[in-house]
């Protein structure tokens, strides 16, 4: 029988990286990781270890509202360890109401010393949405309203963060017709917060808003909606695995037909990827590997991280095609297949050449007229010929 090592502390090897537990190795992969995505150069890299070994881990305040306790979830239940591990290590938790073993009195105080002993300096994190109907009596804890919690964690904040969709645009808990008059959080607290929006949210985009947070002493560049650009700066669509098959014209076009079963695109399933910004064919979920996300899966994108879209857009609708190309790019989404040539593929074709959709249109009339002139001409003259 084979002889097995017994494992080692981390610590007692100085190849490993004491902080995570991670071979250097390993974690440098990491660090070139969240470097890039956090669209860094890679001379970056260096100043962003540096961070995640020595920077002090700031005080979170992590609050629970309307939601289904998914952002926390996908952020603790990563198929691979690194990720929470990482999290866990570069922040200190000191107040979640899943993972404390407190509760009652007990909960309520904990949170009080939290807030107390790292005032000012504490990140709030907000999960869920926040009723306001009947002033707010639909989530109560401790018999305080979330209006009145959140408003509370947030005076003495250094920084806000709205995790999930229900947080930062009112996700599904809003959905027509909202019987709680559930509410995103910077409407709450009438100012912009940092959303990191996603039904669940990507927990890779927290971990890189924090590590920017510890490498740069501030919170990312944000787009208007509060999301960080790095992650939220690109349409789904613009970096799908399957957009090939999209400018191809090769579709699905029913759950478990030929083009389902190819992976073709899933445009005509209802995907939302071309006018969904978010990093998921990126960045992926799970840390499994290659294919996890929806798109990845065979199932369209619902346009989960989009106020508006997601979870109000039936999911068999067709989504609108935002990305700014040039339209003879697109292939024929409107056009079924397996059917011949018409006026549009007829333009598509001439646009590739550099032609103009009524100049195309013009040369496929030519081509045509051309073909029927010669056609003629090859009639005439074999009448012509002697027998
Ligand atoms: Fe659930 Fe979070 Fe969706 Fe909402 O994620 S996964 S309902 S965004 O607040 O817990
Ligand atoms: Fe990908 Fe959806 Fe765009 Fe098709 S429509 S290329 S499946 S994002
Ligand atoms: Fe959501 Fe679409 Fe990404 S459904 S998880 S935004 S692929």
């Amino acid at each position: 029988m084979a002889a097995r090592s017994l494992p080692r502390a981390p610590c007692d090897d100085p190849s490993v990286e004491p902080r995570f537990g991670l071979e250097r190795r390993d974690f440098f992969k990491i660090v070139a990781g969240l470097t890039a995505a956090m669209g860094l150069p890679k001379s970056a890299q260096a100043t962003v270890a540096n961070a995640m070994q020595t920077a002090k881990r700031p005080s979170v305040i992590w609050l629970q509202f309307q939601e289904c306790t998914g952002c926390t979830e996908s952020l603790l239940r990563a198929e691979h360890p690194t990720l929470e591990k990482l999290i866990l290590e570069l922040i200190s938790l000191d107040y979640h109401e899943t993972l404390m073993a407190a509760a009652g009195h007990q909960a309520e105080d904990a949170r009080k010393a939290a807030m107390a002993a790292n005032k000012g300096k504490y990140i709030l994190v907000v999960e869920g949405a926040i009723p306001t109907k009947e002033n707010g009596i639909y989530c109560k804890i401790g018999g305080r309203t979330a209006i009145d919690l959140v408003k509370e964690a947030a005076a003495d904040a250094a920084a806000v963060i709205a995790i999930g969709s229900c947080s930062s645009w009112g996700g599904m808990p809003s959905t027509t017709p909202n019987p709680t008059g559930a509410t995103a959080l910077h409407e709450i607290l009438g100012k912009a917060v940092l959303t990191i929006p996603g039904c669940p949210p990507n927990p890779y985009n927290f971990l890189s808003t924090v590590v920017h947070f510890l490498t740069f002493g501030k919170l990312p560049d944000l787009d208007a909606k509060g999301r960080p650009k790095f992650a939220y700066g690109r349409l789904i669509h613009e970096n799908c695995e399957r957009r090939a098959h999209f400018d191809a014209g090769r579709f699905a076009n029913q759950f478990g037909d030929d083009g389902h079963r190819q992976g073709w695109c899933l445009y005509k399933l209802g995907c939302k990827g071309p006018e969904t910004y978010a990093n998921c064919p990126q960045i992926l979920f799970g840390d499994a590997g290659t294919g996890t996300w929806p798109v990845g899966t065979g199932h369209p994108c619902i346009g989960c991280t989009e106020k508006g879209i997601g979870f109000e857009k039936p999911i068999h609708a067709l989504a609108e095609l935002l990305t700014v190309t040039p339209p003879t790019q697109f292939a024929r989404p409107a056009e079924s297949q397996g059917k011949g040539a018409t006026a549009a593929s007829a333009a598509a074709v001439a646009a590739v050449a550099g032609v103009a959709i009524g100049i195309g249109a013009k040369v496929a009339q030519n081509l045509g007229a051309r073909d029927a002139a010669e056609e003629a001409a090859e009639k005439k003259s074999a009448a012509a010929k002697p027998e």
